[in-house]
């Protein structure tokens, strides 16, 4: 029997991607089910996943009453996973970025591994499709000044394309995290390699969503650029 395996996906208004990406997700493997963090999307998208979840046991939505941000909704969806018997807990976009055929090359890889992480940037290779420069350019050097600051040594370390065992969030205080935008993706990978679980990179091709709007801000960036300081402050520390 394969290990249980829960696909966290938090939304904000992604009723033009929810309801294609569940069957999408769930087909990759009968061991799979989802739970929607949805964030009172004024656009619906949380009724969406109520009246799928209606007919399919395999999925679940939690709902929180407004926007929050990323990172609290995946802790919301941590706690959830750990309060059931889920061996396996992936984080995943809505918005079609991340391939779900990709799930079954997840489930390979965690047999060797804590922490598997699908990477965009690997061995000098870029596979990033339909972004505008400027954002590759964001992405690739806020790649660079992460590891740089904090010395993670992984090639994705905003990537928000991932799989950890349960184990893993176990061993993690998630209390304690504390970046919400997309400092959250190179904090809990950051913590993770602190406490030397296994980590391995696939490379995975992101494309860039074509239905619906971005969520990243002045704000996201600002916070990612003053975390990674942190993080290497903690470290020094030894709070993480
Ligand atoms: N629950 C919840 N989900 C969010 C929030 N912000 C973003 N999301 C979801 O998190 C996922 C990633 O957000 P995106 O808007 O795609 O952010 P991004 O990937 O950095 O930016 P783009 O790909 O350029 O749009 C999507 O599924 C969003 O709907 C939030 O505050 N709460
Ligand atoms: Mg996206």
């Amino acid at each position: 029997m394969a290990e249980r395996a829960l696909v966290i996906v938090p939304t904000y208004n992604e009723k033009d991607n929810i309801a294609r990406l569940i069957p999408a997700v769930l087909s990759q493997n009968a061991s799979i089910d989802i739970l929607v963090v949805d964030d009172g999307s004024p656009d619906g998208t949380g009724a969406i996943v109520d009246s799928v979840a209606a007919s399919e046991p395999r999925v679940h939505c939690l709902h929180r009453t407004g926007k929050m941000g990323l990172g609290t909704a995946y802790l919301a969806g941590f706690k959830w996973a750990l309060e059931r018997d889920y061996q396996l807990v992936f984080e995943m976009d809505a918005d079609f970025s991340h391939a779900p055929e990709m799930i079954p090359l997840f489930l390979k890889a965690i047999e060797g591994a804590d922490l598997v992480i699908g990477s965009r940037y690997q061995n000098g290779q870029v596979n990033v499709v339909n972004w505008p420069m400027s954002r590759l350019f964001l992405s690739y050097s806020a790649n660079i000044y992460a590891r740089r600051v904090t010395g993670l040594q992984v090639f994705d370390a905003t990537g928000g394309f991932k799989c950890f065992r349960r184990k893993v969030l176990e061993a993690i205080d998630l209390t304690g995290v504390k970046s919400n935008g997309y400092a959250f993706q190179i904090e809990m990978t950051f913590r993770v390699w602190k406490k030397k679980f296994r980590i391995v990179e696939i490379p995975i091709v992101f494309v860039d969503r074509t239905e619906g709007s971005s969520k990243m801000s002045k704000q996201i960036v600002r916070e990612a650029v003053l975390m990674v300081w942190r993080l290497r402050w903690w470290s020094i520390a030894g709070r993480v």
